[in-house]
């Protein structure tokens, strides 16, 4: 029966005695006859002849009167939280030196049946996945998930744990994939993406190694779902996001410096501007070209138009509103990131 459900038994004379018939009653519930434990039943019970249930005494007597057959007896299972899948106990019961038993089963599966006096449904102690947080780190550091289970067991339960790409990518942005156990003392690789996690434990530590690269990016994201074997396949699990915080800024320089480049008049002067650091995404860089006042001494006469180089490597024009673009240097590989400005006589 379905675990925290009643097993009632019935312990039957084959015929009536002119007597009083004492039986003794024993239940079972480790060794070769079962494998609950004492804390799984509660006390022994029968219905006496108003029909209400009465506790059986210490010495397991109950009397099934002259005339009568049968005393029906009540075993209470005791309901947990824990799973331990099936688990067995027997009642015997002995007149005259003579034993028979009855077996019982406590079912925690969600499979067990239940007595119709006893509306409910089935107990389930199969543990899922119950939660998983959402921690943030500093690239470089780890992403420390808590991935909660709502049941412990009795038994080692399977734990499929998948990473998934946000705005971050798994294997670029994160590297080493570890598992805890024991509250983060002691890690192991996850390798499948299929964890044991081991019977009485139901907080585990997912601990992702993120990358300190050198692109300003923002912060990314990835996502770890978690879901267990009691889970159905189809099922979305329960799922955390790690963010990722960039670290990294970017400064713009232009060289050669303020005074620094001569050119003989008629030719150009090439100037390289420069981020410091490549960035995700496209930089607008504004130019302004000073020919006289505190910086400079010529005139606009002195200076044709400005030009930059493109991503083709040809000089093409400045806008009349100064803005050039640094295209986005990959995240995913350090491409140059630098324009030129020139100018001529
Ligand atoms: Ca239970
Ligand atoms: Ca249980
Ligand atoms: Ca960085
Ligand atoms: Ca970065």
């Amino acid at each position: 029966m379905s675990e925290g459900s009643a097993a009632d038994f019935t312990v039957k004379l084959s015929n009536p005695s002119a007597t009083d018939t004492q039986v003794t009653l024993n239940l079972i519930t480790t060794g070769t006859n079962g494998n609950a434990s004492a804390t799984d039943v509660a006390g022994l019970q029968y219905k006496d002849s108003n029909g209400s249930w009465v506790n059986v005494p210490a010495n397991g007597q109950v009397t099934i009167a002259a005339g009568q057959t049968e005393v029906i007896v009540r075993v209470p299972t005791v309901q947990d939280g824990v799973y331990e899948g099936k688990e067995n106990f027997t009642l015997n019961a002995t007149v005259n030196g003579n034993t028979v038993s009855g077996q019982g089963s406590i079912i925690d599966d969600g499979t067990g049946t239940i007595p119709p006096e006893q509306p409910g449904t089935p107990d389930n102690d199969q543990p899922k996945v119950a939660s998983v947080s959402s921690p943030s780190v500093t690239e470089g550091g780890n992403l420390v998930f808590d991935v909660q289970l709502d049941h412990s067991s009795t038994t080692a339960t399977t734990v499929n744990l998948n990473l998934a790409n946000g705005s971050g990518i798994v294997g670029t942005d994160t590297n080493s994939f570890k598992v805890s156990f024991d509250n983060g003392v002691t890690y192991v690789n996850v390798t499948g993406g299929q964890v044991s996690v081991p019977a009485g434990t139901t907080s585990i530590k997912v601990q992702v190694a993120t990358v300190n690269d050198n692109i300003v990016e923002g912060n990314e994201t990835i996502t770890l779902t978690a879901k267990s074997e009691f889970e159905p396949a189809a099922g979305a699990g329960q799922t955390g996001t790690g963010t990722i915080l960039d670290n990294d800024s970017s400064t713009l320089s232009v060289t050669p410096a303020l005074n620094n480049v001569s050119v003989s008049e008629g030719s150009a002067a090439d100037f390289t501007v420069k981020l410091s650091n490549p960035s995700a995404t496209d930089t607008q860089v504004t130019l302004k070209l000073i020919t006289d006042g505190a910086t400079g001494n010529a005139s606009a006469a002195d200076v044709a138009g400005l030009q930059y180089k493109d991503s083709t490597g040809n000089w093409v024009n400045v806008p009349a509103n100064g803005q050039v673009t640094i295209a986005a240097g990959s995240n995913r590989s350090h491409r140059p990131c630098t324009d030129r400005a020139r100018w001529g006589v």
